[in-house]
């Protein structure tokens, strides 16, 4: 097995930087951190996904799917996409040309205690990304490889995969935005216009 690094950047400076590149792209943050992480600058083009642990990369999919002309881009946690582990298979069969997934990996459960998750023993997303057809898959540990990878995360031509290593570092656990309804209503409209209600 290849020789396995720490993750040492801090995930809110990797997240201020994912936002200084997200252009009109469409983001879908997974549940708790970085629901937390994207809701320091707030954007109505952001899908908080709250509680839904599992969901975040197929909600991407499907908006993908349904938003072909649109780049979308879900930022999630390592328990999250451990959960939704399927998301992989059927994001690569699919192959939509217009999702990035990026994975905020900091080899733990953060919110509800920091608990190891099973990549701290050897499980690599990036591997996973790979056997499931994902044309693009990378691992990033610095903040040089994070400069090169966002013109791909935001302006790439094809699906990727990038798994972004942090430290343990927490933050508080805090997003003024509460209400699912109200956020995927200013989504929808934001994205929409009128026909958001039709
Ligand atoms: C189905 C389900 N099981 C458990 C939880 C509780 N839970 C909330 S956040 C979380 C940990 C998420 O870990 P990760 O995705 O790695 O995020 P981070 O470490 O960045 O906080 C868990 C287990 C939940 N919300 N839903
Ligand atoms: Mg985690």
């Amino acid at each position: 097995m290849a020789e396995r690094k720490q993750g040492t950047m801090d995930r809110r400076e990797v997240v201020a930087d994912l936002i200084k590149g997200r252009g009109d792209a469409l983001i879908v943050t997974g549940l708790g951190s970085t629901c937390y992480d994207f809701g320091t600058q707030d954007h109505p083009n952001t899908y908080y996904l709250w509680g839904g642990m599992g969901a975040a990369a197929m909600l991407g999919l499907g908006l993908a799917l349904a938003q072909p002309s649109r780049r979308v881009v879900v930022v999630t946690g390592d328990g999250e996409m451990l959960m939704g582990f399927g998301a992989f298979a059927t994001i690569g069969a699919k192959a939509p040309k217009n999702l990035s997934l990026v994975v905020i990996d900091n080899e733990h459960y953060s919110e509800t205690g920091m608990q190891p998750t099973h990549i701290g023993r050897g499980v690599s997303l990036e591997g996973v990304a790979k056997a499931c057809s994902f044309p693009s898959a990378q691992t990033i540990y610095s903040k040089d490889e994070l400069a090169k990878a966002v013109p791909e995360i935001f302006g790439g031509k094809g699906l990727s995969f990038h798994d972004i290593k942090v430290s343990t570092k927490r933050y508080p656990m805090s997003i003024r935005l509460r209400d699912g309804a109200h956020i995927k209503n200013r989504f929808r409209e934001n994205l929409l216009g009128a026909k958001a209600f039709d």
